[in-house]
């Protein structure tokens, strides 16, 4: 894994690389059921004894200022694991707490996935969010102040990440629109560009400048205005914790999990697409758009199939992650520029 940090291309997928596939496969059949006690795994194994106790310890939140707004109403249109006709069972806590993509806490040793401790460093307070750029009301939010504005709801989103693992989490948080209409988008402003907060004292993974520190990403206006863009604030009736992008991160779940940004401080209405993290790393392997489809194989493998970490079953995957009904449409060629009327 040395790589990830001397190599000359930098990119998520290092993950899918030489060593990392096994740790990746040893993590997931790990996963499936009672193998995780009792396998061994080589090398003591991800899941000897520290790890089971870490995983307790990680679920631990000490003290969130935003925990007695928790559990949140559900949204009775996501309110099972369905999705296109499929039932998902939800992942487990201690799975999704302990198995994370966060690389602004990845040191570079171990596994990239195994990041839960160093994300405890992030300070979550004081935590602002700015909405400025091209919108007639620029904004800024003490983060208290946001959740309190909101009208926060539960929704059960699959997730897929473009490394073909994929998990299904009771996300709390409040559509995107919410959010952006109340900035007054201009008409002229047809991106959002979100970023990530930069704090390499905290943040270990920033210390390696050769990253594009902060992590950025990107979506239209009409991606933006769709109702499954959602901002999670919470995740299995609980604040969201630090490793999974406390206190604010995206849930897209049409697109590959790279789009669904952690840690969000600014985002930015603008007319130029923003350029992502990683497609500023790697543009060849990571778009712009990154809607999840199986035809489209990644230059180093397939993405016909996906495995659940949960569980450790294995499916095909489906175009736009099964939420075509939703948003298919965006993506037509005859695609009207609805411009800032979408968030009015
Ligand atoms: N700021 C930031 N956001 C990020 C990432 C990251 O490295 N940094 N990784 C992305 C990727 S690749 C995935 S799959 C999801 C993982 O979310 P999870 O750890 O909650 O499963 O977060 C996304 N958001
Ligand atoms: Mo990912």
């Amino acid at each position: 894994m040395a790589r990830l940090f001397s190599g000359k291309s930098i990119k998520e997928a290092d993950v899918t690389d030489e060593k990392f596939v096994l740790n990746r496969r040893q993590i997931v059949r790990g996963l499936a059921g009672g193998a995780v006690l009792g396998s061994g795994l080589a090398g003591g194994g991800f899941f000897g004894r520290g790890l089971i106790s870490s995983a307790s310890a990680a679920s631990g939140l000490s003290g969130d200022p935003s925990a007695a707004l928790y559990p949140v109403p559900s949204n009775a249109a996501f309110a099972s694991g369905d999705v296109a006709g499929r039932r998902y069972p939800i992942t487990s806590k201690s799975v999704t707490s302990i198995f994370n993509n966060y690389y602004e806490f990845y040191s570079g040793r171990g596994t990239s996935k195994s990041i839960w401790e160093q994300a405890q460093a992030l300070p979550l307070r004081p935590w602002r969010l700015e909405v400025v750029g091209m919108v007639e009301k620029p904004l800024t939010f003490e983060i208290d102040d946001l959740l309190a504005a909101m009208p926060l709801e539960e929704r059960i989103y699959r997730h897929r990440c473009v490394e073909t693992w994929a998990m299904t989490v009771p996300w709390s948080g409040f559509p995107l629109a919410a959010l952006i209409k109340r900035a007054a988008p201009l008409s002229s402003a047809k991106y959002l560009k979100f970023e990530s907060f930069k704090n390499p004292e905290v943040a270990i993974g920033q210390q390696e400048a050769r990253y594009p520190w902060p992590y950025v990403e990107g979506l239209t206006v009409q991606e933006a205005a769709n109702d499954l863009a959602f901002m999670v604030t919470g995740a299995y009736g609980k604040p969201l914790l630090k490793q999974m992008g406390a206190p604010l991160r995206l849930a897209l779940p049409w697109k590959y999990g790279f789009k669904s940004a952690k840690g969000l401080v600014r985002i930015t209405l603008t007319d130029r697409q923003p350029e992502s993290f990683w497609e500023r790393l790697n543009r060849r392997e990571y778009g712009f758009w990154a809607n999840v489809n199986p035809e489209i194989a990644h230059p180093r493998w397939s993405q016909a199939n996906e495995q659940d970490i949960g569980t450790g079953e294995k499916r095909p995957t489906l175009p736009y992650n099964g939420y075509g009904e939703q948003v298919a449409h965006l993506y037509s060629d005859k695609l009207e520029q609805l411009g800032d009327r979408l968030f009015r």
